[in-house]
């Protein structure tokens, strides 16, 4: 009871030093942890959005794809000096008049080079059915006239997954051939029915995957009018 007693009185003698070096702007400073660092990074090229990551050319420093009026992805890899992502590589689709939307980085063909999967808005967007191609990654950058256009199209963003275990990325959704979800095998790309049901799956989907029987292949989770595995 007694040292309970004393410890108001304690903080009564201390409060005024603690209130001396605040004014004498001694004590725990601050954290300024914020800093621009845009010019550092990207110099006169900052502009674009950003829309995936990827070791493009596997130095093992991440590289940056940037999307810019959505019909042109640029690059911009990695470098040991200032501005230290420098816009090395790009593919347009302006000729096209395809709308970029979605940029996925994945090795699609298992060669051990980085590709890029583009989704996009087709020319005069005559339907909401979205085409995709893949850029083919050669000699550790991407070569823009070495392209697959696939030969679907996707009811609605398509869902990249290694759906076989092969640790090649597949590519998974609703085509205009099928109502039946359908999966792009990586490396053959081969079509195949991917599950049966008569659900009609949800636009905009938010399924899911996870190895829930540990296999190490991917379990599926689909939002439809029930959710199915
Ligand atoms: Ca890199
Ligand atoms: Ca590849
Ligand atoms: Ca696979």
């Amino acid at each position: 009871m007694a040292a309970a007693g004393r410890l108001p009185s304690s903080w009564a003698l201390l409060a005024p030093l603690l209130a001396g070096l605040a004014l004498l702007g001694v004590g725990p400073v601050p954290a300024r942890a914020l800093h621009n660092v845009t010019a550092e990074l990207f110099g006169a090229e900052a502009w674009g959005t950003l829309a995936a990551f990827g070791d493009l050319n596997s130095d093992k420093q991440t590289d940056l794809f940037v999307l810019r009026e959505k019909n042109d992805l640029i690059v911009f890899l990695a470098d040991q000096n200032a501005p230290y992502f420098k816009p090395k590589v790009k593919v347009s689709f302006k000729n096209h008049s395809a709308l970029i939307t979605s940029v996925v980085p994945g090795d699609y063909d298992g060669d051990s080079q980085m590709d890029v999967l583009l989704t996009y808005f087709p020319q005069n967007h005559a339907s909401s059915e979205l085409g995709a191609v893949i850029f083919w990654g050669q000699n550790q950058t991407l070569d823009p006239n070495n392209m697959t256009i696939l030969n679907r199209t996707f009811q609605d963003q398509p869902l990249i997954m290694d759906f076989n275990g092969d640790l090649i990325p597949d590519i998974f959704g609703i085509t205009n051939e099928s109502s039946q979800p359908q999966i792009l095998l990586g490396g053959n790309l081969s079509w195949h029915p991917a599950l049966t049901t008569n659900s009609k799956m949800r636009i905009p989907h938010s399924h899911a995957f996870i190895d829930l029987t540990e296999d190490f292949t991917a379990g599926k989770l689909h939002k439809i009018v029930k959710y199915v595995i």
